[in-house]
């Protein structure tokens, strides 16, 4: 049965207004960088939480929000998480990256050695749910990957403006992830995002970013 309907309404602001704002949030959101050196300074848990309500409000295939959370500060999992990425990372290094790949991430300067996943307070671990079980029944869920894409999106952007850092980390395969936090086997590990505010001494790689133009098409 369709579910009733209720109002819905967007503040109406003036064409200035949008486009000062538009302007005032690209100005914050392209000075975001993906942060590999973290103060090991503790973030409230109760501002980690915000920030994943702020998530959770993502859209999501037929409103099922096919993901789980898991925020881990506890250092002896943070330890364990940090041993057993770092035994992936080392083999995708030396063995399983093709060599483009390396070579992609050459300016990134990125290696094995994960340290961030013990120095910044919060691990934000992500999982995507292909299907549940309900009452007995299993149900799928529709665009999970989709999904829990758009949620790390709020996520990421949320931690930005409030002033935390973030990475996007992905060690392959994180099988490990499921494992050593407890979670069952419909939940997929889908990003590992170390939260925190930046050292006092972070520093980023100088790259070029590729520009607007090569992104977006107007029409055909
Ligand atoms: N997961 C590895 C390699 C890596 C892959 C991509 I794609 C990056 O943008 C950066 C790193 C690592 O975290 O080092």
């Amino acid at each position: 049965m369709p579910a009733r309907l209720i109002p819905y309404s967007l503040a109406r602001r003036s064409e200035p207004e949008i486009r000062a704002r538009a302007a005032s949030l690209h100005a914050e959101m392209s000075a975001r960088r993906s942060c590999r050196f973290f103060s090991d300074e503790p973030v409230p848990r109760d501002l980690i939480e915000s920030l994943i309500a702020i998530a959770h409000s993502a859209p999501s295939g037929a409103n099922r929000k096919p993901w789980r959370f898991v925020a881990v500060d506890d250092p002896k999992i943070r330890h364990e998480i940090r041993v057993a990425a770092e035994a992936e990372e080392r083999e995708s290094y030396d063995h399983r990256m093709p060599k483009e790949w390396l070579e992609a991430l050459e300016p990134l300067g990125t290696n094995a050695e994960k340290p961030f996943l013990e120095i910044a307070p919060w691990l934000v671990v992500m999982f995507r749910i292909d299907w549940e079980e309900i009452a007995g029944q299993r149900v799928s869920n529709y665009y999970p990957a989709e999904s829990t894409g758009i949620a790390a999106g709020f996520f990421i952007m949320a931690c930005h403006q409030v002033g935390l850092a973030t990475l996007t980390h992905t060690p392959s395969p994180m099988r490990f992830l499921r494992e050593i936090l407890g979670r069952p086997v419909n939940e997929k590990p889908f990003l590992l995002i170390p939260v925190g505010y930046p050292a006092a001494d972070c520093v980023v790689p100088d790259i070029p970013k590729k520009p607007l133009q090569d992104a977006l098409q107007w029409n055909r």
